[in-house]
């Protein structure tokens, strides 16, 4: 019985290599060269090709290689097995240094520095307290709280929404659509780190983007969405951009990735754009973490981090 590697958008052959030189018992096929399906117990996966699972009549458990499963759940055929994902805390403190640094670009009004730079100018523009602007955090899970709690420490006012009500002794909580308006009335930093499950496709849209706060100390309110890219409406991004309704955005997430070339995004002088890599899965980090999941299934316990299939995250 095998593990089978089904990858694809990442680099198959460094993620080979760890798991061979990881678990040098255990054979393992890389898709798309899955000789034996019939032997496939554990599916280890990124965007795998729908479909294929399907062919694996003794699939046990499928893994997936990251903290989002929206990958998997897009499979309209997957076997009705436990879902598992990764939390690690390489994830958190990646995610949380991608969203710390974006903040703080924002806050800091860097792309500003940037263009004074280009330009031979030496000026200095009038800069806010970290304690004047407020930053939302939109989904309060495992890498939302950790991002949430280090913007705290540095000292921004910090808020923060969920689907489920929580009480965190740091950050103001709200919940649910009714705690989404006063949530967002009160934000001028948006950070989005939902999952794209049907009940948050396309959450980041106009209409949303009118609610922020338009009187912090940036004037218009920021978005930076490090969760899925279906989450977000670009089209609605951009007219916000155009119309002052936000004036900036910091994108790790596309509807369609890699973007496309043709996408205005590119050159659009309010856009910051990171090609999907504000918490980079290790291939050490994950498959230790994933191998160690196996061997308490295989133990005969209970396995952590099974996602629920109703909620879809
Ligand atoms: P969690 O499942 O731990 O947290 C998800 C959070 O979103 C929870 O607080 C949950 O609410 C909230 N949520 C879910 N659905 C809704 C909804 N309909 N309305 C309001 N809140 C909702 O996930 P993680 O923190 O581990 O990861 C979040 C996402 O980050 C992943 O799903 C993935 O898409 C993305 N990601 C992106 C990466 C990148 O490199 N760009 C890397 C890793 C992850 P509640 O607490 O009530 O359940
Ligand atoms: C993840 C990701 O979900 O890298 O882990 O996007």
């Amino acid at each position: 019985m095998s593990l089978a590697l089904l990858i694809n958008d990442w680099d198959v052959a460094a993620w080979q290599k760890s798991l061979a030189q990881l678990a040098p018992d255990r054979a393992f096929q890389t898709a798309p060269d899955i000789t034996c399906p019939e032997d496939v117990r554990y599916a280890l996966s990124w965007k795998p090709t729908p479909g294929q699972m399907a062919q694996m009549p003794n699939l046990e458990i499928v893994f997936s290689l990251g903290a989002g499963v929206d990958h998997i759940f897009g499979d309209n055929q997957l076997p009705n097995v436990p879902v598992v994902r990764v939390i690690d805390p390489d994830l958190s403190v990646r995610m949380s240094e991608y969203i710390v640094l974006h903040v703080l670009i924002h806050h800091r009004k860097q792309r500003v520095y940037d263009a004074f730079q280009a330009d031979g100018k030496w000026k200095e523009i009038s800069q806010a307290a970290a304690s004047a602007m407020r930053v939302g955090v939109m989904g309060l899970g495992i890498l939302g709280i950790d991002a949430a709690l280090k913007l705290k420490n540095l000292g921004f006012q910090v808020n923060g929404w969920s689907r489920t009500a929580k009480n965190l002794d740091e950050i103001n909580c709200y919940s649910d659509a009714d705690g989404l308006e006063e949530f967002l009335n009160q934000t001028d930093i948006l950070v989005c780190l939902l999952p794209h499950t049907p009940a948050t496709d396309g959450i980041l849209n106009f209409k949303l983007f009118e609610k922020l706060s338009h009187d912090g100390p940036l004037g218009k309110p920021v978005l930076i969405n490090a969760g899925r890219g279906g989450l977000q409406r670009e089209a609605d991004i951009l007219s916000a951009l155009e119309n002052g309704v936000l004036g900036a955005a910091t994108l790790d997430v596309f509807e369609t990735e890699p973007l496309e070339a043709s996408s205005p995004f590119w050159t659009h002088p309010d856009i910051t754009i990171t090609p999907h890599n504000a918490s980079a899965s290790d291939p050490d980090t994950i498959l230790k973490n994933v191998l160690r999941q196996i061997e308490i299934f295989e133990a005969g316990g209970t396995m952590a981090n099974i996602v629920d299939p109703v909620q879809g995250y």
